[in-house]
């Protein structure tokens, strides 16, 4: 009887293992069209590459989404999708709204980043980088509630660089804003800082240098690259601004590539087998800003470091 249950458990769980790995083949921008996707956080983790995504509902209406995913591949060509990371009915303090996160990895495990509500950042930890992911902090790691003049309105968009030994997480809307994280990863390490960008004095409104949302700070050789959308609209896109120090100031330097036709624009740049991309999403596939697509295509510097824009075919 005993040996029986065994195997039956075992048939379960390799059921259930194989449904919640989907394994598909890259086909053309936009990456995954078996469900909608967005502001992909892309990382190479033991070689391996590993895109963080929102999952935007089939019939949303309104950014109210539930989980978030995670997709993989070795190649760029064959893709598993490892299901849901993390969703809303596992974090007790958190009701609504699962946008936009990051995962790093730090001393074997993994650390998953994640806005919630507009107004509350959460972190949980894996000991893979496909999750699943547990709250084991039991509360959000930033909540602006009683402190809007410090963290601002609406802290969303965590993405976090791990610099010498030392962590940073980005954040913000409309201003973006920066704190470092102990080694545990999961408690802040002093004050909440705005991050300066030298050079949008003047854009005040979406466009141009403006900043929205959406921050990404990645190195390469001695400089760091913040990645950021300029604002919503028909003409948003990300643009980018530079810095020799990961807490700035950093100074704008332009697009990184066309106008994408959604409204929101979020992505991340990653090196992978000597090669760099940048993820972002589009609305390509539903014609809805609320149900978005994932999408990558390599980008090139040029003798200064700066970014060849990238030129979307129409
Ligand atoms: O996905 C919800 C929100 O839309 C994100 O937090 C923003 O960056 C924008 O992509």
């Amino acid at each position: 009887m005993k040996n029986y249950c065994l195997v039956f458990a075992l048939l379960l769980s390799v059921h259930g293992f194989a449904q919640k790995e989907f394994h598909f083949k890259n086909e053309g921008n936009p990456l995954v069209k078996h469900m909608y996707t967005a502001d992909p956080s892309a990382h190479v983790f033991n070689g391996r590459l590993y895109v963080y995504t929102s999952h935007d509902e089939n019939k949303a209406t309104y950014f109210d989404m539930l989980d978030w995913h995670v997709f993989s591949t070795d190649n760029l060509v064959d893709w598993i999708d490892h299901g849901a990371v993390l969703s809303l009915e596992d974090i007790e303090w958190a009701d609504k709204w699962a946008w936009a996160p990051d995962a790093i990895k730090r001393d074997g495990k993994f650390y998953f980043y994640y806005p919630v509500e507009r107004t509350k950042i959460g972190v949980a930890v894996s000991d893979s980088p496909t999750g699943p992911f547990v709250d084991k902090r039991g509360r959000a790691l930033i909540d602006n509630t009683g402190q809007i003049d410090k963290i601002g309105k609406e802290p969303i968009d965590p993405s976090v660089l791990i610099e010498d030994g030392q962590a940073f997480m980005y954040f913000g809307c409309r201003e973006p804003k920066v704190v470092k994280l102990n080694n545990d990863m999961m408690t802040l390490k002093g004050e909440v800082k705005v991050l300066k960008i030298h050079g949008i004095e003047n854009d005040k409104e979406h466009f141009g240098g403006y900043f929205g949302e959406a921050p990404w700070v990645f190195k390469r050789k001695d400089t760091f690259y913040l990645l950021y959308s300029n604002g919503w609209g028909k003409e948003s896109t990300l643009v980018y601004a530079t810095a020799k120090d990961p807490m700035g100031p950093f100074d704008f330097q332009g697009e990184v590539m066309s106008v994408v036709d959604s409204w929101t624009s979020h992505g991340s740049i990653v090196e992978f087998k000597g090669k760099w991309y940048v993820f972002y999403h589009n609305m390509e596939l539903s014609k809805n800003n609320y149900r978005r697509s994932i999408c990558f295509d390599e980008i090139t510097f040029d003798e200064n470091g700066m970014i060849n824009k990238l030129e979307l075919k129409e």
